[in-house]
């Protein structure tokens, strides 16, 4: 069958339509593609599977497994595995809890080939998506075959295939620009771009257009310090916790507090911290978690004792009561230039923030981004390069503290799990010398987000 009468039987379906239409990143085109519904049309399933798998043939293709983007391409990559007896993976698409590491199902060694199987692509950002989470795995990805490229900005851009996607384009130089992910502009085609990058930096990040004001603050000021590292000061006596401030406040990006274990509290600790962080350019995080109906957590966060929101540039909550609670935080917060990370997943053992939850909470997090910055989670969970992922649950050693915390490395943290900051309490204050401890986790941190970014970070 030639691509002609395939894309009269894909109009038929409603998988292809012409018109007018607006994509999700906002652009406009004259061709609607949604090949979702070719789960439902069997014959017209086993068509496309041979198309894609005689480009595979021509092109004398060599690789180890097969990889279908997930979820439209995923069937469409089992009917090829299946037909040709082709070593298939699954990569998983959700966000991974704590404790299973794995991302990609299957067997396979590490510096194995992998053709990635791809539907539709607008600017190649799922393909890269997916080449990172096998790479991340110790997989190269060779080559990628797509049925519908819309020529809007993916690289290389052909019908069927992306010759660029050889391991030194997409994953092994790890280069990708940042002008391509957002599809603005389509690159020229065949054109190697080794000086252009896959991983946005934290500064890159702080310039994107739609960031929230404080995230790209925060964003700026880790590029600015070389820091990553948060240090949870969960100590109870308010001067401990400024002394703390005041001495770790050069290797720290974010100082997280617990202001109710302190036994002490008064206005003029919650006034000194942000002295503090003026004066050694950190941001102070409460560690409230508020998890109320909006008008409660408003009198808490606002009120009270501790008047969180005076003080603190950031608050997390619970995404348990619904958008009410960040709504209602944002009354109090959002004019005072505030920002709110919502808890996507917990680091203690047992935590019922998975799976699904942890996917609501990512759709919460996107529907009010001119209040949330971001996310507590274990790993990165959510694609938009908009949103801080910050980690707790970090050690040097892996491992955990009897009471259900389990402990993770900066390492793993920030290279695999590719978060952005890593949490750390215990580690610092447990040690004999704070200050060199907090060097340490800064150092290791940072090693670890220069080394995710590639050969070609500055
Ligand atoms: O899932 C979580 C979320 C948070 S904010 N797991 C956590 O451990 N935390 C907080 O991070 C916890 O309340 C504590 O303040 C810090 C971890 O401390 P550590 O001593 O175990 O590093």
């Amino acid at each position: 069958m030639c691509i002609d009468s395939l894309i009269l039987k894909l109009h038929e379906v409603n998988a292809v339509k012409f018109g007018q239409y607006k994509l999700k990143s906002g652009m406009m085109t004259p061709i609607y593609i949604d090949l979702r519904v070719l789960v439902s049309h069997p014959a017209l399933m086993n068509q496309v599977s041979s198309l894609m798998y005689q480009r595979v043939e021509e092109e004398g293709l060599q690789f180890d497994s097969v990889c279908g983007v997930p979820y439209t391409a995923l069937p469409i990559a089992t009917i090829i595995c299946s037909r040709n007896e082709l070593p298939m993976l699954i990569r998983r698409k959700e966000a991974k809890d704590y404790g299973t590491r794995r991302m990609v199902e299957g067997s396979y060694r590490e510096g194995d080939t992998c053709l990635i199987i791809e539907d539709t692509v607008t600017t190649g950002s799922s393909i890269i998506e997916t080449s990172e989470v096998l790479y991340k795995e110790g997989l190269k990805v060779t080559d990628a075959i797509v049925l519908m490229d819309r020529e809007q900005g993916a690289p290389n851009a052909s019908t069927t295939k992306l010759p660029g996607a050889s391991s030194e384009f997409i994953v092994g130089n790890n280069t990708f620009s940042p002008k391509e992910e957002n599809g603005n502009e389509a690159p020229a085609t065949k054109k190697p771009c080794v000086e252009q990058k896959l991983e946005l930096s934290y500064a890159d990040r702080s310039k994107l257009p739609n960031i929230h004001p404080l995230a790209s603050k925060l964003l700026k000021l880790m590029e600015d310090k070389r820091s990553n590292l948060c240090v949870s000061a969960d100590v109870t006596s308010s001067q401990e916790l400024l002394q703390l401030a005041d001495s770790l406040g050069p290797k720290i990006c974010v100082l997280k507090t617990h202001v109710d274990i302190l036994e002490d509290y008064t206005a003029d600790c919650g006034q000194k911290l942000q002295e503090l962080a003026e004066k050694h350019n950190f941001l102070i995080f409460e560690d409230r978690k508020f998890a109320d109906i909006g008008n409660t957590v408003k009198h808490q966060y606002k009120g009270g004792l501790y008047q969180i929101s005076s003080w603190s540039h950031i608050v997390n909550a619970h995404a348990v009561p619904g958008p009410g609670v960040v709504n209602g935080l944002s009354a109090v917060g959002k004019s005072l230039g505030r920002g709110c990370l919502l808890i996507a997943q917990m680091s203690s053992q047992g935590s019922l923030a998975t799976g699904e939850y942890t996917q609501a909470v990512l759709k919460m997090a996107e529907e009010q981004s001119d209040f949330v910055i971001g996310f507590i989670c274990g790993s990165k969970v959510g694609t938009r390069p908009e949103f801080i992922h910050m980690t707790p649950g970090v050690q040097m050693q892996a491992g955990g503290d009897g009471l259900g915390q389990q402990y993770s490395t900066p390492e793993e943290v920030i290279h695999t799990k590719a978060s952005d900051i890593i949490i750390v309490g215990r580690g610092v204050l447990e040690a004999p010398d704070r200050l060199k401890a907090a060097e340490s986790y800064r150092k290791s941190g940072w090693d670890a987000y220069t080394k995710r970014l590639g050969p070609n970070s500055q």
